[in-house]
């Protein structure tokens, strides 16, 4: 049984042929996309999740949106909404669920400028697939169908309006999700979609549509930015300082990458921005781990400044 719906108290569940709608103890917190065990009428287990897709609230609290998530659509126009900065974000988000994220890029039939975004956000998005698609045209649906087909579960996250829910209604061929233009002044959406259900395309696949996300605010974690800044990661490994911040070190090998122009200057700028994000989740999330590790720093840091003064910079690295 798969939970395709979660309320409050309750999940629907399908079985693959039918649904079924079973209470779930309150402190086994079900969420849509979770393997479960039920008797007649609830929930008595549930299976260990291979990912979660997990949003900030707007209190910073973590909310878990899906589970057992194989591939996270990132999903943005490329019409004047088309962000890079918002891209990145939203692939750290995507790489800390566990599951491989995939850049949906909509409304190519809208965008003049097509091509030059989409190489744009290949570039931001290393080891990636890219689709370029149009619900107007039909553009990269075959694409969509191909990944989804080797019975995947994606779940669709993006900002309202981005076209989630027409590209939903677009794989399923059927309008199931409601859609919404967006209001003309800003080409913001306008949150049309408000619940979350998984939904199993023809030909193969499971999708989940969601509302779309305001604010993309980083995990705790640092895993998602190794996985979506790999080439800084990359480079990282030759800083002379192991929790190398890539400022103002002596030997560090970003700072050195981007001097000779091996490294986009726009990519080190989000990646310190991303990273303070991070850092400040830490800070929420376990305060006294996050001030030991900032203590730790100042420690490695005042190293690094004596080394600087001394001229000495033979020493062998930190690690
Ligand atoms: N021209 C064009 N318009 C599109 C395309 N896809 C979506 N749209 C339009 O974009 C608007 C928003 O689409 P939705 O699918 O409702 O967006 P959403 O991401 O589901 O928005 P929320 O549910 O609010 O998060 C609608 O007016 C769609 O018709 C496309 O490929 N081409
Ligand atoms: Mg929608
Ligand atoms: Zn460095």
């Amino acid at each position: 049984l798969r939970v395709i719906r979660d309320d409050r108290r309750a999940v629907v569940a399908s079985d693959g042929a039918a649904v079924h709608r079973f209470t779930s103890p309150p402190d086994m917190q079900l969420v849509t996309g979770d393997w479960i065990a039920a008797d007649s009428e609830r929930v008595v287990a549930v299976a260990q999740r291979s990912s979660t897709v997990v949003r900030a609230r707007a209190n910073g609290d973590p909310q878990v949106l899906a589970a057992n998530v194989d591939l996270v659509g990132v999903v943005m126009s490329l019409d004047r909404t088309f962000n890079l900065r918002r891209l990145e974000r939203g692939l750290v988000l995507a790489w800390e669920s566990g599951a491989l994220p995939v850049v949906v890029l909509t409304k190519a039939d809208a965008a003049d400028d097509a091509d030059a975004k989409a190489t744009a956000a290949a570039a931001a998005a290393p080891s990636v697939d890219v689709v370029v698609t149009s619900v107007v045209d039909g553009r990269g649906m075959e694409q969509l169908r191909t990944l989804l087909a080797p019975r995947q579960t994606m779940v669709l996250l993006g900002a309202s309006g981005a076209g989630k829910s027409s590209l939903v209604n677009a794989l399923m061929g059927t309008e199931v999700m409601p859609t919404q233009a967006v209001r003309s002044g800003d080409s913001k959406g306008k949150h049309t979609t408000t619940h979350r259900e998984l939904l199993v395309v023809p030909g193969g696949g499971v999708l989940l549509d969601t509302p779309g996300l305001r604010a993309l605010a980083v995990g705790a974690s640092h895993e998602g930015m190794d996985r979506a800044f790999p080439e800084v990661e990359e480079l990282a490994t030759a800083c002379r300082f192991f929790d190398c911040r890539h400022d103002a070190e002596p030997g560090c090998a970003v700072m050195e990458a981007l001097e000779t122009g091996l490294l986009d200057g726009a990519r080190i700028d989000a990646w310190r921005r991303i990273r303070r994000e991070v850092e400040s989740a830490q800070l929420r999330a376990d305060p006294v781990a996050a001030r030991k590790r900032g203590r730790q720093w100042g420690r490695i840091s005042r190293e690094a400044m004596q080394l600087k003064q001394t001229k000495d910079l033979s020493r062998p690295s930190d690690r």
